[in-house]
């Protein structure tokens, strides 16, 4: 059997990384797109990337931008994939509130910009497209549990873009006859995951409680609901969802919903911490049960100007036609990430700065 190529945009981030692992270990050549950046961004995939002067490197990494149509339209036909992957995003439901124009640009303009690579090319018969789609373009759920039917109400800059990013999918798939599917998948974590995501977020500062390297955790909204599981089961997901006979849309999801304040609760409970709650609103705090200290405030500035408060997905049909299950429960989702970000500080990992 001949070599699967694969392309990977957002190679970088964490769904990149545990794609590109995946890929590899069913053989394909893998390339991935990564951005200039005056520091390094490699640190997720360091540990798979070969040297290019390897004679049978199967990892390349490959300069390139969302907003760059040349460049895309360079490295689809340089590389002529099997299977393009679309993960890149400026995926920051918040940031996108700040930095909506160039949201729109990389997250609903990119996706154009890659199946217009696709379609000059005439690669439309030969490269398979993923849309990294989401469980924010529910947003303000019209149904619960959300599935592929349930309609759509983005709440910020973020899910309009992706909300494009679904229909020109579609579109392409509908009138050019592109084997091009979207995954809307809901929200996935893991000890790679974004800084500023509020799991990761979570996790780190119970750590660096733990240790002492940090006072307090500031968040935002703790009643928000959210759908987590594990991001090495949905990229598994990504993969199944391009074998298949038809390229159709599918929902990844765990089925189970908690707020944040469970996670919080959840997270401090593996360093032996009850969470004890008190005050309302802006005024709530949450305390160490045994020292009485608080180590839980809120920060408004975390609050966004709209938005999505419970998101609980159906993935029957993933099950049904991928055979797709996650694997990973809440409690060892939460375990795990607690372990690495005490690892991680252990071993003298850096809490870094802008930790939102
Ligand atoms: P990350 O934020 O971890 O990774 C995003 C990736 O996109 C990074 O590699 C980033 O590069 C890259 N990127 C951002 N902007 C551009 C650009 N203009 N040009 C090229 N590359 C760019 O996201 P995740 O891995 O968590 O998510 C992957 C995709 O799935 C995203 O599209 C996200 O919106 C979507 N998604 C994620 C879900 C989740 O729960 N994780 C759920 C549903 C959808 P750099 O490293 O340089 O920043
Ligand atoms: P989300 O993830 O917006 O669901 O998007 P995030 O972890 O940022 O927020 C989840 C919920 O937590 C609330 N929250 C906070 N969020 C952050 N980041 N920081 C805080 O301090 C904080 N306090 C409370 C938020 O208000 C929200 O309700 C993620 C991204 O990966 C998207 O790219 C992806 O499409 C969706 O998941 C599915």
């Amino acid at each position: 059997m001949t070599q699967k190529v694969a392309l990977i945009t957002g190679v970088t981030g964490q769904d990149g990384a545990y794609l590109a692992r995946l890929l590899l270990d069913k053989g394909y050549m893998v390339h991935g797109l990564k951005r200039r950046s005056s520091s390094f961004n490699t640190g997720r995939i360091d540990d798979i990337y070969q040297d290019i002067h390897e004679a049978d490197a199967r990892f390349r990494l490959h300069y390139g931008d969302m907003t760059d149509s040349t460049n895309l339209i360079r490295l689809v036909q340089e590389t002529q994939p099997d299977e393009i992957y679309n993960l890149a995003a400026q995926s920051h439901v918040q940031v996108s509130f700040d930095t909506p124009e160039y949201t729109a640009n990389a997250d609903a303009i990119g996706v154009l910009r890659l199946l217009e690579a696709i379609r000059l090319l005439g690669l439309g018969q030969k490269t398979r497209f993923y849309q990294a789609s989401t469980s924010e373009l529910y947003g303000l759920v019209q149904e619960t549990p959300q599935r592929e039917t349930t309609p759509f109400y983005p709440r910020s800059p973020y899910g309009v873009a992706k909300l494009y990013g679904y229909w020109i999918t579609v579109n392409y798939r509908e009138s050019y006859g592109f084997y091009a599917c979207n995954g809307i998948l809901f929200n996935h974590e893991s000890p790679i995951r974004g800084e500023t995501f509020v799991t990761r977020k979570i996790t780190r500062a119970v750590a660096a409680i733990e240790l002492g390297k940090q006072d307090k955790l500031y968040l935002g909204n703790l009643d928000a609901k959210r759908d987590w599981g594990h991001a090495r089961d949905y990229v598994e997901g990504m993969w199944r969802i391009l074998q298949q006979p038809e390229a159709e849309d599918f929902v990844l999801a765990t089925g189970e919903t908690r707020s944040v304040r469970e996670f919080v609760e959840r997270a401090f409970a593996e360093t032996g911490r009850q969470i004890v709650w008190s005050g309302e609103g802006v005024e709530e705090v949450g305390k160490d049960a045994r020292t009485g200290k608080v180590v839980v405030e809120i920060d408004p500035r975390y609050f966004r100007p709209a938005e999505v408060d419970l998101l609980l997905g159906d993935a029957a049909k993933a099950r049904a036609k991928l055979g797709w299950e996650p694997t990973t429960s809440f409690p060892d989702l939460v375990k795990e990430m607690v372990a690495s970000d005490l690892a991680l500080l252990r071993s003298g990992g850096s809490l870094g700065t802008g930790a939102e």
